[in-house]
């Protein structure tokens, strides 16, 4: 019988990191899995490498179900996203080579293509309303048919969701780097420049908006009601999910869909938001969210309450993640979108192959298994380096949710 041989974990930043599991087995077949946590790198790696690897050797790299119960039911601890996205790694890498072995690509074990292709959103942003117009127009000509748009707030130092040159990077210091909040400029802001978008660009494509945790439930209601008539693709983490009954209170105020995921990693974090209809579309990663096993069940509960999928897609997944998350998504009857901000360029010399993307979709391709290689020798060649997401203080100093 195949076992698994070995398994190696490999941190590489070419331009920002990423942690990848690498399983071998005794017939040689590879696999791959992403476990990039940002700024939490190292914790996922040592999880692996001193508390997985070990109980990995030997085993039947065909269990998938079996290795992710054994790997969450039994280690006791539960959940959290060190655990779910060390356990997402040793998924994918399963998953990997389950396709390699069948000469089949993860979408077709795990039903086939109910769709031609993913749709995607990317993000574009701007230091101004004008600069923010201007990246509108040049994503759009890249054939994008969804668009996340984010503009630098007046008076606030260091907005999220703002592009440096050709890239936002979020972890973008090797310390923390402290940014400025306002909830009044805000509020007073946003809904003005994404009305000037609808304005310039029209109604013909998805125009989504995320407010990252920032504001309070009666603050996110009377934003949704503010912005109705523009009709948002969703507003994205209007408020932190750690209280998920916190939504009955926006939902009684406005329509504008509502998305939520990208910080939690397990059901337990959102099965209220999807059985009580809080959220529209549900936005877990496979990398954060215990693997392609685990996510989708998710989206299995999310289908019987017509909530649908949109994935968390950021640089800080690594193209292995966003791999697999492509296949997934091409498959699940309740797909709604998939987030792809794409990669600065270092990143396509440790990473090759992997789905391409045309005129505003995103396709696995048909290569066995997840269809993505990582190349060694180029990653060695660009060691860890600390990076760390900003944090937020409000204008009296204080902390606030980033
Ligand atoms: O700030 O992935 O929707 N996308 C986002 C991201 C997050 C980063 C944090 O690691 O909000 O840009
Ligand atoms: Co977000």
């Amino acid at each position: 019988m195949d076992t698994i041989a070995r398994a190696d974990v490999l941190v590489t930043s070419p331009s920002r990191n990423f942690v990848t599991l690498k399983i071998t087995t005794t017939d040689g077949v590879v696999g791959w899995g992403d476990a990039t946590l940002n700024g939490r790198e190292l914790a996922v790696a040592s999880y692996l490498a001193d508390h997985v690897v070990p109980l990995l050797i030997g085993r039947d790299p065909s269990r998938i179900e079996d290795m992710w119960q054994y790997l969450f039911k039994g280690v006791y601890w539960r959940k959290g996203p060190i655990t779910m996205t060390a356990v997402a790694a040793v998924d994918m890498a399963l998953w990997d080579i389950k396709g390699k072995v069948a000469g089949l690509p993860v979408y077709q074990l795990l039903g086939g293509a109910s769709r031609e292709g993913v749709l995607v959103y990317t993000h574009a942003s701007g230091s101004d309303i004008p600069s923010l117009l201007d990246d509108i127009a040049q994503v759009k000509e890249h054939g994008y048919r969804a668009i996340r748009a984010q503009t630098a707030v007046p008076g606030v130092a260091g907005t999220y969701g703002v592009k440096h040159g050709a890239y936002y990077e979020p972890a973008n210091a090797a310390l923390p780097e402290e940014q400025s909040w306002s909830t009044e400029a805000y509020l007073d802001f946003a809904p003005r420049y994404l009305a000037e978008v609808r304005e310039k660009f029209g109604f013909d494509f998805h125009l989504l908006h995320d407010i990252h945790h920032r504001l309070t439930p009666i603050e996110a209601a009377r934003f949704g009601k503010s912005v109705e008539d523009l009709h948002l693709f969703w507003m994205e983490d209007p408020t932190p999910a750690d209280n998920q009954e916190s939504f009955h209170l926006i939902r009684q105020h406005t329509t504008t869909p509502i998305a939520v995921g990208e910080v939690l990693s397990s059901i337990w974090d959102v099965h209220h938001l999807i059985t009580e209809q809080l959220i529209d579309y549900v936005r877990l990663s496979v990398t954060h969210a215990g693997g392609i096993t685990h996510l989708r069940r998710i989206f299995a509960l999310a289908e019987l309450y017509q909530v649908r999928s949109g994935s968390h897609g950021p640089s800080d997944i690594s193209p292995i993640g966003q791999a697999a998350a492509t296949h997934l998504d091409l498959v699940i009857p309740n797909f709604g979108i998939q987030e792809h901000m794409g990669y600065p360029g270092l990143v396509d010399e440790v990473f090759k192959g992997g789905p391409t993307y045309a005129d505003g979709y995103l396709h696995p391709g048909d290569a066995p298994g997840l269809g993505i290689d990582y190349d060694e020798t180029a990653a060695a060649t660009f060691p860890y380096s600390p990076k760390y997401l900003p944090v937020a203080r409000r204008l009296d100093g204080s902390v606030h949710d980033w």
